[in-house]
């Protein structure tokens, strides 16, 4: 064997590693049965033959170079889309064996792609992104390929084999010599298994950053060489590992403790690996992985790193004097608010439970990471005494914030404020008393409110203006929100109730409906109120209750012919329409008189153009309050006729993000955002 050298020994000690790993050859490999069956029934093996599964595919070749990248014999990956659907996956790893297998008597090579291998372990070397869903074996993407070809550089030679759905074409042979070691995968999804054959590009990449995060000092490219795409490239390579991934979740947001907590290190045969950094938000990031595979729904590992994370902050501010003796613990609540992680273990035999196997259920795991965390976080605490008090300080003033939240709302309840008993007398209500047909529309100050009112369906609509200011309490907590006038009324009208009393099925409108004015202002007050909704009231989001009214920005008139439009280009457009109308008109009507008064064509095309200008009138809406209660019915409320944007939570992380640009301290980024994004308030996604 060439190349068992240098790069081999280095990688092993830079990913922490121990080599007295057994050697790998063609023994190991237990052989258990052929690929028919997997071209029966594709799906048991790759989860469907949709998008999904013609992804898994690449997803698959890539685990087994991420395997030996985990190994410690790999630093370099790269995925090609070519022509006429083909994919690539070359490695610079040790390269597939290719002397012959004791138990098939031919090539390991043609082993490892013809046979399919139950479990997808070839033995217990090493930590495989093999296991639960993944880890089929590359002989599945063989079996759903009408081509593939194999190209193995391994004892100073070049190796290649090509196959046919599955089958070899004939035996592998040597083409060439080489220095190098690696494995090449070139195959073509067999259009006969998969419906449709469309990589998504952006899939493609997102898969590979996560993998580049989770596999440290690997680097990892992806090519597009379609025939209809142009040719681009995207490589990845984090030296960080782990606290890239961590910093690059909180890009944006401000940072609590500036040098990130970071270990790595194995212990009884589990590599953990956990990075962490707190912001200044609300919500908790913390991405759980187990040999690379995202453990949705938790497990052991998180559990392990809950337990410690609470216990180590506790214990330390107890040390230092942070928390007094009378004071309570610090509750798993308060340690998670802004906190972002990634905890990414390695372990030889993981165990995937429950029904979408998402979730790590090794008993054995909770205490290693436990034990892991706890000392190398009290070490972290001790060296970097300023960050640990900006994130204990968070933590206490969390835990304070708890406190006294429970406390305004027990006051709040015991008076039966939010009980929903007396409605506020601002809300103009309607007379159903069925909520599904009921809606709510926020108005944003008095006078719109008072056009609104006038303007509705009363039956089945209900106002509630609020002032300008409400909301004026920005990163204000949710004590500080429950004592503004404002969001009481809000509360109360809706009928939910709001924290631990929240019932969503006290709703009192199915549609909320949020509107205000098309400027700056109106945009802020509408993030504002999202925001509220999105911190307190997530449900509501996530159960599509809550809408943002779409009022037209002009009202464009020419002769007794009127149009109101929503946008800019749709303005341009109704203009033009009405322009060629009004230019038929006069084409039979002033062409005439021009001739005979003998004027030259100039002449008339310039009146022709002033005499448009008079024709159209463009009427700007400004704010709600300029419309009449009959337009705005007609424009903005009419069920019939209104446009009306879902607020979706299509992405929590970036929306988010995107509160936080807006509620942060950072002044500078939210004048930003809203002065880019007031325009087009229509693709406002939350
Ligand atoms: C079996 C045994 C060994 C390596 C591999 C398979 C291997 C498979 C793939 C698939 C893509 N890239 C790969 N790289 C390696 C161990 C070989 C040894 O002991 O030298």
């Amino acid at each position: 064997m060439v190349k068992k050298g240098k790069k081999t020994a280095d990688l092993k000690e830079k990913k922490g590693i121990s080599p007295k790993k057994p050697e790998y050859g063609a023994k190991q490999i237990q052989v258990l049965e052929g690929l028919a069956p997997v071209r029966k029934r594709p799906g048991m093996y790759i989860g469907g033959t949709g998008l999904e599964g013609l992804h898994h595919l690449i997803w698959e070749v890539v685990d087994n170079s991420i395997d030996e990248a985990m190994a410690g014999h790999c630093d370099s990956i790269e995925i090609e889309l070519l022509p006429e659907n083909r994919v690539r996956v070359s490695d610079n790893g040790r390269g597939i064996p290719v002397e012959k297998h004791a138990q098939t008597k031919k090539s390991t090579l043609e082993t490892v792609l013809t046979v399919l291998h139950a479990g997808g372990k070839f033995g217990g070397e090493g930590y495989k992104v093999s296991g639960g869903l993944h880890g089929v074996g590359i002989s599945v993407v063989n079996a759903l390929s009408s081509c593939l070809t194999v190209e193995v550089k391994r004892d100073g030679k070049i190796w290649r084999q090509e196959y046919k759905t599955g089958k070899a074409k004939a035996n592998v042979k040597s083409i060439g010599k080489t220095k190098e070691t690696g494995t090449q995968v070139t195959f073509e999804p067999d259009s006969e298994i998969f419906a449709e054959i469309k990589f998504d590009w952006d899939k493609i990449i997102s898969r590979m950053r996560q993998q580049a995060y989770l596999t440290k000092g690997v680097k990892i490219k992806t090519i597009d060489s379609r025939e209809d795409g142009k040719k681009k490239s995207y490589a990845f390579y984090f030296d960080g590992g782990v606290i890239s991934y961590v910093k690059h979740l909180n890009r944006g947001k401000e940072i609590k403790n500036k040098i990130p907590f970071y270990v790595e290190k194995e212990k009884d045969d589990v590599l953990t690996e956990i990075a962490m950094q707190y912001n200044d938000g609300y919500k908790e990031h913390i991405f759980a992985f187990a040999n690379n595979i995202h453990t949705m729904d938790g497990g052991t590992h998180l559990v392990g790193f809950r337990s410690a994370l609470t216990r180590t902050f506790n214990s330390f501010s107890r040390k230092k004097g942070l928390l007094k003796e009378k004071d309570e613990n610090l509750t798993g609540d308060d340690i998670m608010e802004g906190l972002t992680a990634v905890i990414n273990i390695k372990l030889k035999d993981p165990q995937f439970e429950g029904q979408t196997k998402g979730k790590l259920g090794n008993a054995n795991v909770k205490s290693i990471v436990a034990g892991v965390m706890a000392t190398a976080l009290e070490d972290y605490l001790e060296e970097n005494p300023s960050d640990a008090k900006e994130i204990l300080g968070k933590c206490i003033l969390t835990a304070k914030a708890r406190m006294a939240a429970r406390a305004a709302r027990d006051t709040i309840i015991r008076k039966g404020a939010l009980e929903g008993m007396t409605l506020p007398g601002k809300l103009a209500d309607c007379s159903d008393r069925k909520s599904e047909n009921c809606e709510i529309y926020i108005v944003e100050g008095d006078s719109a409110g008072g056009s609104a009112k006038q303007g509705r369906d009363r039956s089945f609509q209900a106002i509630l203006p609020l002032r300008g200011k409400i909301l004026n309490v920005e990163r204000a907590r949710l004590d500080r929100m429950l004592s503004s006038n404002e969001i009481k009324t809000l509360v109360i009208a809706m009928g939910t109730s709001v924290g631990e009393s929240f019932d969503i099925s006290k709703l009192r409108y199915n549609r909320i409906i949020i509107m205000t004015d098309a400027d700056v202002d109106g945009a802020h007050i509408r993030t504002l109120l999202l925001t509220l909704f999105y911190r307190y009231f997530e449900q509501l989001i996530t159960e599509g209750h809550i809408y943002i009214a779409q009022p037209p920005l002009f009202r464009i008139q020419a002769g007794k012919e009127f149009k109101y439009v929503f946008t800019e280009e749709e303005k341009e457009d109704v203009i033009r329409e009405f322009r060629i109308k009004l230019d038929q008109r006069k084409m039979k009507g002033e062409k005439e008189k021009a001739k005979d008064k003998n004027k030259t064509e100039e002449e008339v095309d310039k009146e022709d153009g002033e005499a448009e200008m008079k024709g159209i009138t463009i009427q700007r809406y400004k704010g709600l309050g300029e419309m009449n209660p009959t337009q705005l019915w007609e424009t903005t409320m009419n069920p019939e006729t209104r446009i009306m944007k879902k607020v979706l939570i299509k992405d929590a992380e970036e929306a988010d993000r995107v509160f936080d640009t807006l509620m942060g301290n950072e002044v500078e980024p939210r004048k930003k955002f809203i002065q880019t994004h007031a325009k087009r308030v229509k693709n406002l996604d939350v």
